[in-house]
C-alpha cells in the first residue's frame, strides 16, 4: 500500500519526470530540523562552506554529512516518514542512507545555486535514488527548481565548483555543458512551499535555485537516500562528499556500517 502522504500519480510523476513535491513530509519535524541547522551553523563540520563570489551580498552557508554528530538530524532520519516515502517513490524494497546536506540563504543573498546535477559528484550510481529538499521557512522565489525529465538525458551534466565555476574533475569531455534551462525553454518544476514540505528528485535531475532576495531566511535540509540498484562507482578524483578511507570497490553496495539501511521490505 502506498504511503498516505503519496498518491500513485505522484509516484508516476517521480518516475516520469524525476521530480515531484511531497507536502508535509517533515511537517512534524520542522522545529527539530531548525534546531539541528542552528547546531550545525554554530559548529560547522570540515566540509562547511560559505558560497560567495566577488561583489555578492548576503550569506549562503552549506555543510553536509553531519547526521551522525547532530542528534536532531539522526532523529528525523529515523522517525520521519522519509524512508517509507522514498521506498514507494523509487519502487525499491530497501532504502539506504547516503548523507544529509544543509543549505542556508540568509535574507538578501544574491548568489543563485548554479544549475547542476548531483549524480556526477557522487560515488554512487543507480536508477533508484532520491533527494528530499525541504525548506524550513516559507519559500516562493528561493525554492528549488528542477528540470523535468533531465534524469533521462543521455550524457551527464558537467559538474563544476559552485563559486569558481571550474570543472570538478579533469575529464571535462565526458559531460554535456551545463544548459541554461530558462533560456532554452525547458520545463522547470518549482513550487511555493511551506516548512516541512519536500521536493523529491532523482540524483540525475538538473536543478538550481535563485538567490534569496526576500527578508526572511531560507533554511533547507536535504536528505539523500538510495535504493536497491545503487552501487559504488569510481570517479576521476575525490568525490563530493568524499568519505575518505571508505575502501569500497566498484560495483559494491554502499557499506552498511557507514550508510545504514533505513528500511527493508
Ligand atoms: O538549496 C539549494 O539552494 C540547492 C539545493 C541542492 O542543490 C540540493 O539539495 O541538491
Amino acid at each position: 500500500m502506498t504511503h498516505p502522504l503519496l498518491t500513485e500519480d505522484q509516484i508516476n510523476a517521480f518516475q516520469r519526470d524525476g521530480v515531484t513535491v511531497i507536502r508535509g513530509l517533515f511537517a512534524d519535524h520542522v522545529e527539530t530540523l531548525r534546531r539541528g541547522i542552528e547546531a550545525n551553523m554554530q559548529a560547522p563540520g570540515p566540509y562547511a562552506s560559505e558560497n560567495k563570489k566577488e561583489g555578492q551580498t548576503g550569506r549562503f552557508f552549506d555543510d553536509y554529512c553531519n547526521w551522525e554528530r547532530i542528534p536532531e538530524f539522526a532523529e528525523v532520519i529515523k522517525t520521519s516518514p522519509a524512508a517509507e516515502v522514498a521506498a514507494d517513490l523509487m519502487r525499491s524494497k530497501s532504502v539506504q542512507m547516503f548523507h544529509d546536506h544543509v543549505l542556508v540563504k540568509e535574507p538578501g543573498t544574491s548568489m543563485a545555486t548554479p544549475w547542476h546535477t548531483d549524480g556526477p559528484y557522487y560515488f554512487v550510481e543507480g536508477q533508484q535514488t532520491v533527494s528530499f529538499w525541504s525548506p524550513l521557512d516559507h519559500v516562493t522565489d528561493a525554492s528549488l527548481r528542477c528540470v523535468a525529465g533531465s534524469h533521462r538525458w543521455e550524457k551527464p551534466v558537467l559538474p563544476t565548483r559552485w563559486t569558481s565555476e571550474e570543472s570538478f574533475f579533469a575529464n571535462k569531455d565526458d559531460y554535456m555543458p551545463i544548459p541554461d534551462p530558462d533560456a532554452e525553454g525547458m520545463t522547470i518544476c518549482e513550487w511555493e512551499m511551506e516548512p516541512g514540505d519536500a521536493v523529491a528528485f532523482n540524483y540525475s535531475i538538473l536543478h538550481g535555485a535563485r538567490g534569496n532576495t526576500s527578508d526572511t531566511r531560507r533554511r533547507a535540509f536535504s536528505l539523500r537516500l538510495v535504493g536497491d540498484d545503487a552501487r559504488y562507482v569510481t570517479r576521476p578524483g575525490p568525490t563530493s562528499p568524499p568519505y575518505p578511507g571508505h575502501e569500497m570497490q566498484a560495483g559494491q553496495r554502499l557499506r552498511e556500517d557507514w550508510f545504514p539501511i533505513l528500511l527493508q521490505r
